[in-house]
């Protein structure tokens, strides 16, 4: 028997391989790893309470060593080929982004692993986008890009060669896996050559700066990679004092007491020199930058409906030329009405919780007397404990903050809204799974496991 290396143990190889290529690529990277690490020991050491509850929830391990990353990709064949090389690593694609509607012409999904034990071993996550040529509204740079595209190969042959044994086989074993995720990461590398000329990058940049970041390169290099922050306000405030330019605002909610969804900042895309191809002229490109996140609770359909309209109010705000205060104090004042409670999130089914027994004695006596599996009641009586369970996706509004920021220039594209989810799924060759069904299935596995460990206590 072949003994294969598991594949959220690749994963992790993954992630860390990563890391040690962008912090070598952009040193500031290296920076915020260094601020994120020393403000989560901070945080913890002054929220013992903060700190009992995510080793309760077997979360403390995976604080330090999670990231998010990001890849742009140019065609139907690239994105299908990396959904299979992110399985390898047990990751699926997990969402829908329409992005285009942010003036973003791309279509994304978030490749993440699925399962509670997968997430806890590592939750390495690349947020993946496809570019959607068929926004470019000139027919003849539309086809001259996808030109430039089919000739591409973003993958090494021996990574292709170790996919294909690995789908054949059913795994790797140790070496083949350490040489698959070395091979893997060559794909992300940056290239300082462009694979077009001065003129031609010129024009793709003109389309959008995106397309000219997708189409005049050699592979989708990675552009951020994000660790997590216990607090982000801290992170904000200190990313200036170790000289790194912080970007205006934090997307995402307000900060809260208990925490939802996902709040994020960045610093902005360095200018980098680059060569072109054919003349040889020196040029420069904006693309890779930093980003730090704070992660919170995952929402129910009808939180998140909250949560979206609450933000487009403080967004109308923002554009009715409001200056009541800060824009931190009109976010916080329309997120009043997201109640910061756990108890009220959960009786109003705003958030997704994963219950746990709180007190094993009681549990236990109380299964030993007899007594019903009454959840609520357990709950009441301090015997049972509900946790947020975390939310590991993406927003789009700030995927989309995040994007405009990062790309340099000023412009604004506008694109009608047009979410073609079945279009993705078609070039992904798989469908997307639906992250709040995901998060709900969470949950009701934790109430089923309660309830036959109960059962089996039950005389
Ligand atoms: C992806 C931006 C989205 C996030 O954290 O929301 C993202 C990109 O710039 O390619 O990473
Ligand atoms: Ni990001």
């Amino acid at each position: 028997m072949p003994s294969f290396m598991h594949s959220d143990q690749i994963r992790d190889l993954f992630s860390q391989s990563m890391s040690a290529m962008y912090r070598q690529e952009v040193p500031q990277y290296g920076t915020l790893l260094d601020l994120v690490a020393d403000i989560n020991r901070a945080t913890l050491e002054q929220n013992p309470e903060m700190r009992r509850e995510l080793q309760a929830a077997g979360e403390l391990e995976r604080i330090d060593l999670e990231r998010h990353g990001a890849i742009r990709l140019g065609t139907a064949e690239e994105l299908s080929t990396m959904r299979r090389v992110f399985r390898v690593m047990g990751m699926h694609p997990v969402g829908y982004y329409d992005l285009s509607v942010a003036g973003v012409p791309v279509h994304s999904t978030a490749f993440r692993p699925i399962d509670d034990e997968a997430l806890r071993t590592n939750p390495f996550r690349v947020f993946t986008s496809l570019l959607r040529l068929e926004l470019i509204a000139d027919p003849a740079l539309r086809a001259q890009a996808a030109e430039i595209l089919a000739r591409r190969r973003i993958f090494t042959p021996r990574a292709l060669e170790l996919l294909q044994q690995c789908e054949a086989a059913g795994g790797l074993d140790a070496q083949q896996a350490a040489e698959f995720v070395r091979e893997v990461t060559q794909t992300f590398r940056w290239h300082g050559e462009a694979t077009v000329d001065h003129a031609t990058h010129q024009q793709l940049s003109a389309a959008h700066r995106l397309v000219a970041d997708v189409v005049s390169f050699k592979g989708p290099h990675i552009n951020h990679l994000t660790p997590r922050t216990l607090d982000i306000d801290a992170a904000q405030a200190e990313m200036p004092r170790r000289g790194v330019a912080a970007k205006d605002v934090v997307e995402g909610p307000p900060r809260r007491r208990h925490p939802i969804l996902l709040r994020q900042t960045s610093f902005k895309a360095l200018e980098e020199a680059i060569v072109f191809a054919g003349d040889g002229m020196p040029g420069a490109h904006t693309a890779r930058f930093g980003e730090i996140e704070q992660r919170g609770a995952a929402l129910t359909s009808a939180g998140r409906a909250l949560y979206d309209r609450l933000l487009a109010r403080v967004r109308s705000m923002e554009n009715a030329g409001s200056t009541a205060g800060d824009y931190g104090s009109r976010l916080a004042a329309a997120f009043a009405e997201f109640p910061d409670d756990l108890d009220a999130m959960r009786e109003q089914q705003l958030a997704f919780f994963r219950y746990a027994v709180r007190d094993q004695a009681a549990f236990d006596q109380a299964a030993g007397s007899g007594a019903t599996f009454d959840l609520e009641a357990f709950l009441r009586q301090g015997i049972v404990e509900a946790r947020p369970i975390v939310y590991e996706d993406f927003l789009p509004v700030s995927a989309a903050g995040i994007f405009q920021s990062n790309l340099g220039g000023t412009e604004q594209k506008s694109y009608a809204a047009n979410a073609a989810q079945e279009l993705f799924e078609a070039a992904l060759q798989a469908p997307v799974a639906d992250e709040i069904a995901l998060y709900a299935q969470s949950q009701q596995a934790s109430i089923e496991a309660l309830r036959q460990a109960y059962g089996a206590l039950q005389p």
